[in-house]
């Protein structure tokens, strides 16, 4: 679990998939509740994805007498394309309805990032937060409770952007995309390490970000392992293999620790490439499935190639199953599902496009 406070409100950054998840959020909610020297009775939920449990988080604690803000940008932009879209629009009617004017849901269009749905401090009296763990939600929560810069909501947006263009912020925001760049991968032999090392990293910005001269040094040294990874990902692009007209592989596994935000802009850059595919021994599928293949369209192809038109209707996102899907131009299976399903259907797709 990822949580600390900021101004004083603690924050938790979560998301919520499981029962065990929604467990965490009431949890923490009462604990800072019971500790809180304010009169609040206020939550924020910023940045955090629409899930089923997510809803049952915010209608739990509204009848446990909280007054629950939620403010976010996923909703879904036009029609829904799959179940899962459908799931999400579901979820905002229903918390639409419950919250009134408390719930603001848009879209990235609209708001390329969190913190602009915020005012500054708006929440600094607040009991919790609970924010997405990403940069987004890092950046919209401490707007949120009143710790801010003048280039924040630019930076936040870069940040929750491409990968190419995270690091394009201000300095400041450089430290913080150059440390999440280079953030341990999911291993199931240490399966906490990556939380532990995002919550370092979080908090070491939030003090940096107010002044704090030894919390901006420990970013620094992120900064030079992440020049470090931007060399090992240089020599990998050199061993790209195009599988299909237009989709290029670079197997990763067993690799020293590279920046992907690199490796697939070089690949997009000089290969005629529609579609990058990463194959990788650690993260949250290889952590059950031994290997995983992700896989992400380049932005000029993005109208035209829907990868989750790939896989079943019905299939679910799950790492255990060997699937994650939550955007349509990217996707990540597991080795049997690269062979059986994806490999064929791409197979299919150019076929069809030729
Ligand atoms: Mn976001």
């Amino acid at each position: 679990m990822i949580s600390f406070s900021i101004n004083s409100v603690p924050t938790l950054f979560i998301k919520a998939f499981t029962s065990g998840d929604v467990e965490s959020i009431l949890e923490f909610v009462r604990e800072a509740n019971a500790m809180r020297s304010s009169a609040s009775d206020t939550v924020l939920f910023i940045d955090t994805p629409i899930t089923l449990r997510t809803v049952e988080a915010v209608v739990k604690l509204k009848e446990e007498g909280y007054r629950v803000f939620f403010r976010d940008h996923h909703g879904i932009d036009g029609e829904p394309v799959n179940q899962r879209d459908v799931l999400v629009q579901q979820g905002t009617a229903k918390l639409e309805k419950l919250l009134g004017d408390d719930c603001v849901i848009t879209v990235r269009r609209l708001h390329p990032a969190c913190s602009t749905l915020v005012e500054a401090g708006e929440f600094k009296n607040a009991v919790a937060v609970i924010a997405d763990p990403d940069p987004d939600g890092l950046t919209a929560a401490m707007k949120a409770v009143g710790i801010s810069y003048p280039e924040l909501d630019g930076d936040a947006a870069l940040l929750d952007g491409e990968p190419f263009l995270q690091v394009t912020g201000s300095p400041i925001s450089q430290l913080l995309a150059k440390g999440a760049a280079t953030l341990p991968s999911y291993d199931a032999k240490n399966h906490d390490l990556r939380e532990r090392s995002t919550q370092k990293l979080f908090s070491d910005w939030v003090a940096a970000v107010q002044g704090d001269k030894p919390a901006e040094e420990r970013l620094m040294k992120g900064v030079a392992a992440y020049d470090d990874a931007v060399v090992v990902a240089q020599d990998l692009s050199k061993t790209a293999k195009e599988v299909l007209p237009g989709v290029v592989l670079v197997d990763c596994t067993d690799q020293p620790v590279y920046d992907p935000g690199t490796l697939i802009s070089i690949l997009e850059k000089s290969h005629d490439c529609r579609i990058s595919v990463l194959r990788k021994s650690l993260g949250p599928i290889a952590a059950h499935h031994g290997v995983q293949y992700s896989l992400a369209v380049a932005k000029p192809y993005q109208d035209k190639v829907n990868l989750q038109k790939l896989m079943p209707l019905d299939t679910r996102s799950d790492p255990q199953y060997g699937v994650i899907t939550n955007v349509s131009f990217l996707l990540h299976v597991s080795e049997y599902f690269w062979h059986e399903q994806v490999l064929p259907g791409l197979r299919a797709l150019l076929e069809q496009s030729a």
